[in-house]
C-alpha cells in the first residue's frame, strides 16, 4: 500500500542518519519563479534535526532540533548550541515546536513544545523558559522551565505540534490525534471529544488555563481540558500560523490516506478527524458508532494523496505574506508546502475564510526541499525550515530587495596613526546580512572585514578619503566616503539624551551635544532628524526630516506611525574628519487589540491590517471591521464605545486599548427583530454558544439555534427537553422549523436535520414527547404523518435481536408500528393486522414487515407481508375473518393457488391438528390447506372437503392430503396418505381405500 509504504519512510526518515548538509549561500536548485531566489543559512543542526525556528529582536533566530537542540544563529558569523533538552524523539516526535514571547525583549521568554520520556512512556509538553545571555547580551542558554501545557504520550507519531505565542499574551497549540496510523485506531475518535486534548488546537492563556472566549470554556474550571479547546477534529495540524486580520488559525491538517488539507480554522469549529478526510467520509471510521452525526466543517482547500502535479503527502500550513518585495501576485497570499513532495503553494482567502485564489496548478515552487516550518523575515520575506538540507530557506524576489545604506564612524590616534573604523550602524532594510568591504583610501584595502576594522597609516601623509562599501547577498550595495586623517585628534562629541526614553505624539524631544576637538577647541554642531518608520518592524525605512544648528535641538515627536526619530549631531573639524552621535527617541506605544463579538476580519490599515498592534500614544488612525463576520451570517452592528459604521478613528490614551467590535449573529437578528419571538422565549439567560457550525442560546423559554444550512430557528416547552434529553444538535442536528403546533391542535413539534437526516419530536399531552428520525421517520412522513399511523409513543428503539429499529405509534387509541432493518426498509404496520402480529409474538413469530398495509385487488382484504430467516408470511384482514396469519408451506400453496382469488382469505391463523402431526389454515371459499412433513402442503376443498370431513378429517383412515384436488375421468379427485376422495354431480363425493 503505496500510502502505508511512505508513511514508513516519513518515519525512517525522520529518525534516519545524516546526509551531507549543503550550504551555498544563494542556492540555485529549486525551481523557481523568474526573480525569486532561496537564501540558505545552515541552521548547524544537520539533516532530519531541524524542525522550527524563531526570529529574535534584532533579526537574530532561535531554531530548535528534533533532538532536543536549540541554537542560536546571529545575524552574521557563527551560530552556537545554547541547550540540549531531553526529549523522546520516537517518529515525528521530539523538540518540535517554538516561539518567541512578545515581550522578549523584557521577559527573554520563549516557548518549546517536545515529548519527554517518563518511567512509564513519554509526556507532550510546552514550557517557558527564560533565554540567559552572555557579556554581550546574546543567548548563552535556557532556564526556567515553567511547564504551560502536558498531556500523556499515547502512539510514537502525531503528538504536540505548534505553539503560537499571540501578541495579546495569550498561546495557541496543535496536538495530533497521537494514534496508530497503521490501522483504524479508536484513539483517533478522541479527536472529536474536547475533554480530550488530543487532535485539538487548544488557546490557552500564558499560564495554561483557558482563554475565556473559547467555545466549552467554564469559568468554574477553566484549567479543565474543554475550557482549552478552540476547535477540534484534527488529525495532525503540525503548523498553523495566526492570521492577522482574523485573529484565527489557519492549519495544515496532515491527512491519512486520501487527502491533505488546510483549514481557516473558526472558533468550536469541528474539521471532522476522523470521521472526515478532506471533504470525504473517511473509509475504516465514518461508520464507527463515534462518527454518527460527526458534522465536517469543509477544509480550505484539499490536496489529493499521490505522486502527481497537484498532489501532496504531509502538508505543511504557512503564512501569508505581508512584504512589499514580492511582485504584487504574492503580496496578501498564503504560501504553504507540502514536506514529502518538496513543494510550496500559494492561495488567497477572503475575509470569511473563503478561498479565492487555488493553488496555482501547475505548481511554481519545486524542489525546494523539505518545509516543516514557514515563518516571515524581518522584512516579511517567506523563510522555512528545511529538514532535509537542515538550512533555513529565505525566498527572496531579487527585484525587490533594498539597496544597504553604508555608515561609518572613526576614531583616530594621531600617536600611532591609527584610525578605527566602526560601521556598525550601516543598515539593510531588507533584513539582510552585510558584508564590510573597507578601503582605506591609501591603496590598501580590506574585504569582507566586518564592521569593526583599524588601520595605521604610514607617515608623513595628512588626509584620506577612506571608502566603507555594504553589500547583501542579493547584490546590491551601499558606499559611504570617510575623511581620514592620521595625525589629527578626531573631534569628541558628547551627546546628553533626553530625560525620558519614550515619548507621545508630538511630545517634545529635546536633545542636546556638546562637541570639543584637540585641534580646534569648540566646534560648531549640526543636527539632522530622521523618522524611521518600521510597519510591524518588518520594513523599516527612513524619511529624512528637519535639521538645525546648535548645542540643543528640539523637535516635536513624530505622528508617522510605528516610527521612532533619529537625532544625529555631526561635527567635522578642521581636518575635515567628521564625527557623529545619534539618540533615537523611541514611540511611548500601547497595544491596540481589536476584538469581535464573533470572529471577523478586523484591521487597523496603518498597520497593515492586522488586529492587534503597538501604537503610538497621542496617535489618531482608523480601525475597520468586516460588514460580514467570518461565518458569513452576522452582521456588523457598530463598535462598543464608538461608532455605529465599521471604521473609527481611533486615539490612542496612555493605556493598553481593546476596541470590540459588535457583530449581530443570526440570532441576535431575528431576535431583535421579532416582537413574537421575544415574547415565546423571554429574556436570554446566557450568552451564544458555538459548537462548530451549530450556534444556539438560552432564553428563559426556549432556545434559538442556529446553522448556515438551518436558519435561525427556535425550540420551547418539552419538544426541548425531549431533544435535549436525546441528545440535542449533537445527535438530531439543528432545528429546521420553529416549534409549531399540528393542525389538529395535539401536538407541538419540530423538525431537525443532521447530514441530510430528517429527525422529528412530536409532543402531545397523551403521549409525551418522542423522536422520530431517519427510515422510519421517511416512511411515517410517507404515509402522511400524524393523519397516517398517529403520533409516536416511543422514541426510536431497536429490537431485541439486534436487527430492527420501530417506533410504535397511536391514533384514535389504534397503536400501529413502523420497523426497519437493512433487509426490509420500513414498513408501516397497525390496526387488526397489528394485534394479530403481536399475538403472534412480534417479529419472533412471522418476523418483519416487508410492505407497509395495503389492499387486496378486489377491494375486501387489507394485509401485510412479512419474512423471518427467508420465509415469507403475511397477516390477510378483512372485516368478516378478522386478521389471520398465513407464512410457511401453506402460504406458499396458497399463493400458487392465486392467493385471495383462489381459495379466499384466510379464515384462521396457521393452526396444528391435534395429533401434532400436520398444520393447516381453513380459508373463507370452503377450502383449507394442510400440511405435513412427509405430505407437503395440499389443499382440500368444496364437496370432497366436506366428505373428508364426514370421515374425520385426518382421524380417518385418510389421514392427510397428498395432493390438491384434481380432475380425472370426469370426476374431481383428492389423493390422501390412505386412500382418495372422488366427487361428480352425479354420484356425489366417494371415498376409497388404496
Ligand atoms: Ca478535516
Ligand atoms: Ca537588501
Ligand atoms: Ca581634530
Amino acid at each position: 500500500m503505496a500510502v502505508r509504504t511512505l508513511r514508513l519512510l516519513l518515519v525512517a526518515a525522520l529518525t534516519g542518519a545524516l546526509l551531507p548538509v549543503v550550504s551555498t549561500g544563494v542556492a540555485t536548485a529549486a525551481a523557481l519563479p523568474p526573480g525569486f531566489v532561496l537564501q540558505d543559512t545552515d541552521s548547524g543542526l544537520g539533516s532530519y534535526q531541524l524542525t522550527d525556528f524563531a526570529y529574535l529582536p534584532g533579526n537574530s533566530v532561535l531554531a530548535t532540533g528534533k533532538d532536543g537542540v536549540v541554537r542560536w544563529l546571529p545575524v552574521t558569523g557563527a551560530g552556537r548550541t545554547i541547550a540540549a533538552l531531553p526529549v523522546h524523539a520516537d517518529g515525528d516526535l521530539g523538540l518540535v515546536g517554538l516561539a518567541v514571547a512578545p515581550d522578549y525583549t523584557t521577559s527573554r521568554a520563549i516557548y518549546l513544545t517536545r515529548s519527554i520520556n517518563t518511567a512509564g512512556g513519554f509526556v507532550m509538553r510546552l514550557s517557558r523558559f527564560t533565554v540567559t545571555v552572555d557579556a554581550a547580551g546574546a543567548p548563552a542558554g535556557l532556564t526556567g522551565e515553567r511547564p504551560v501545557f502536558e498531556a500523556p504520550g499515547t502512539f510514537n507519531v502525531h503528538g504536540i505540534d505548534t505553539v503560537h505565542a499571540a501578541a495579546d499574551g495569550t498561546l495557541w497549540l496543535s496536538v495530533g490525534d497521537d494514534s496508530d496510523y497503521r490501522m483504524t485506531d479508536p484513539g483517533a475518535l478522541r479527536a472529536q471529544d474536547v475533554n480530550q486534548p488530543y487532535g485539538k488546537i487548544l488557546h490557552l492563556t500564558a499560564d495554561g488555563q483557558g482563554v475565556p472566549g473559547n467555545p466549552y470554556f467554564d469559568a468554574a474550571n477553566p484549567g479543565s481540558t474543554a475550557s482549552k479547546v478552540f476547535a477540534r477534529g484534527f488529525r495532525n495540524p503540525f503548523r498553523f500560523g495566526i492570521d492577522a486580520s482574523l485573529g484565527l488559525p489557519v492549519a495544515g491538517d496532515v491527512g491519512w490516506s486520501n487527502w491533505e488539507e488546510l483549514d481557516v480554522v473558526q472558533r468550536g469549529a469541528n474539521q471532522g478527524w476522523p470521521c472526515w478526510e478532506g471533504n470525504h467520509r473517511t473509509p475504516g471510521y465514518s461508520d464507527l458508532a463515534g462518527c454518527a452525526g460527526v458534522p465536517n466543517q469543509p477544509p480550505l482547500f484539499e490536496l489529493p494523496h499521490g505522486a502527481g502535479v497537484m498532489t501532496g503527502n504531509s502538508v505543511t500550513g504557512g503564512i501569508v505574506y505581508n512584504g512589499a518585495g514580492y511582485p504584487a501576485a504574492y503580496r496578501g497570499s498564503y504560501f504553504f508546502g507540502d514536506y514529502v513532495a518538496n513543494k510550496i503553494w500559494t492561495l488567497r482567502y477572503d475575509d470569511q475564510g473563503r478561498l479565492t485564489q487555488a493553488p496555482e496548478n501547475p505548481p511554481v515552487f519545486t524542489g525546494i526541499g523539505g518545509p516543516v516550518k514557514f515563518a516571515a523575515a524581518p522584512n516579511g520575506d517567506i523563510v522555512y525550515a528545511d529538514i532535509l538540507s537542515g538550512n533555513l530557506r529565505r525566498l527572496s524576489y531579487s527585484a525587490g530587495n533594498t539597496a544597504p545604506v553604508a555608515k561609518a564612524t572613526t576614531s583616530t590616534n594621531p600617536a600611532t596613526r591609527t584610525v578605527s573604523f566602526d560601521g556598525s550602524a550601516s543598515v539593510d532594510y531588507d533584513g539582510d546580512a552585510l558584508v564590510y568591504d573597507w578601503d582605506f583610501g591609501d591603496g590598501t584595502t580590506a574585504a569582507d572585514a566586518g564592521p569593526n576594522v583599524s588601520h595605521a597609516y604610514a607617515a608623513g601623509t595628512t588626509s584620506f578619503t577612506a571608502k566603507l562599501r555594504v553589500r547583501d547577498p542579493l547584490g546590491l550595495s551601499g558606499e559611504v566616503a570617510i575623511a581620514v586623517a592620521p595625525a589629527n585628534h578626531t573631534p569628541v562629541l558628547t551627546l546628553t539624551p533626553p530625560g525620558t526614553t519614550a515619548f507621545a505624539v508630538n511630545q517634545q524631544v529635546a536633545v542636546r551635544a556638546t562637541a570639543t576637538d584637540a585641534e580646534d577647541g569648540a566646534l560648531p554642531i549640526t543636527w539632522t532628524t530622521a523618522v524611521r518608520h518600521c510597519p510591524s518592524e518588518a520594513t523599516c525605512h527612513s524619511h529624512p526630516g528637519i535639521g538645525g544648528t546648535g548645542a540643543s535641538f528640539a523637535q516635536a515627536f513624530t505622528a508617522h506611525p510605528d516610527s521612532r526619530m533619529e537625532f544625529t549631531a555631526t561635527v567635522t573639524d578642521s581636518a575635515g574628519v567628521a564625527t557623529s552621535q545619534t539618540y533615537t527617541a523611541m514611540p511611548r506605544q500601547h497595544r491596540i487589540t481589536l476584538r469581535g463579538t464573533q470572529p471577523a476580519s478586523l484591521g487597523i490599515p496603518v498597520e497593515g491590517g492586522v488586529s492587534s498592534a503597538m501604537v503610538t500614544e497621542g496617535a489618531s488612525f482608523d480601525v475597520e471591521a468586516a460588514p460580514l463576520a467570518i461565518d458569513g451570517a452576522s452582521r456588523f452592528s457598530g463598535w462598543q464605545g464608538g461608532p455605529a459604521e465599521p471604521t473609527w478613528i481611533v486615539t490612542v490614551g496612555t493605556g493598553d486599548l481593546t476596541l470590540t467590535a459588535n457583530y449581530a449573529t443570526p440570532i441576535d437578528q431575528r431576535y431583535d427583530a421579532d416582537a413574537a419571538v421575544r415574547a415565546t422565549l423571554g429574556a436570554p439567560v446566557a450568552a451564544e454558544s458555538t459548537d462548530g457550525p451549530v450556534h444556539y442560546r438560552v432564553y428563559a423559554n426556549g432556545r434559538l439555534y442556529w446553522s448556515a444550512e438551518t436558519g435561525t430557528r427556535y425550540v420551547t416547552g418539552p419538544v426541548l427537553d425531549k431533544y435535549l434529553a436525546f441528545g440535542g444538535h449533537g445527535v438530531l442536528g439543528p432545528p429546521s422549523f420553529d416549534t409549531l403546533t399540528t393542525p389538529d391542535g395535539m401536538a407541538q413539534y419540530n423538525h431537525f436535520l443532521t447530514n441530510g437526516t430528517v429527525g422529528s419530536i412530536y409532543s402531545t399531552a397523551a403521549t409525551g414527547a418522542h423522536v422520530i428520525f431517519g427510515e422510519i421517520r421517511k416512511k411515517w412522513a410517507e404515509l402522511d404523518y400524524e393523519r397516517g399511523v398517529g403520533y409516536p409513543t416511543t422514541d426510536e428503539l431497536g429490537t431485541p435481536d439486534g436487527v430492527a429499529r420501530y417506533n410504535h405509534f397511536v391514533k384514535d387509541g389504534g397503536v400501529g408500528s413502523i420497523y426497519y432493518t437493512t433487509a426490509t426498509g420500513a414498513h408501516a404496520i397497525y390496526g387488526e393486522i397489528r394485534k394479530k402480529w403481536a399475538e403472534l409474538d412480534y417479529e419472533r413469530g412471522v418476523g418483519y414487515p416487508t410492505t407497509d398495509e395495503l389492499g387486496t385487488p378486489d377491494g375486501v382484504g387489507r394485509y401485510n407481508h412479512f419474512v423471518k430467516d427467508g420465509w415469507v408470511g403475511s397477516i390477510y384482514y378483512t372485516t368478516a375473518t378478522g386478521a389471520h396469519a398465513i407464512y410457511g408451506e401453506i402460504r406458499k400453496k396458497w399463493a400458487a393457488l392465486d392467493y385471495e382469488r383462489g381459495l379466499g382469505y384466510p379464515a384462521t391463523d396457521e393452526l396444528g391438528t391435534p395429533d401434532g402431526v400436520g398444520r393447516y389454515n381453513h380459508f373463507t371459499a370452503g377450502g383449507s390447506i394442510y400440511y405435513t412433513w412427509s405430505t407437503g402442503a395440499h389443499m382440500v376443498k368444496g364437496e370432497i372437503r366436506k366428505r373428508w370431513a364426514a370421515l374425520g378429517w385426518e382421524y380417518s383412515y385418510l389421514h392427510y392430503p397428498r395432493s390438491d384436488e384434481y380432475v380425472t375421468n370426469g370426476a374431481y379427485r383428492s389423493d390422501f396418505e390412505g386412500g382418495y376422495i372422488t366427487y361428480t354431480l352425479a354420484a356425489g363425493a366417494r371415498e376409497r381405500h388404496w
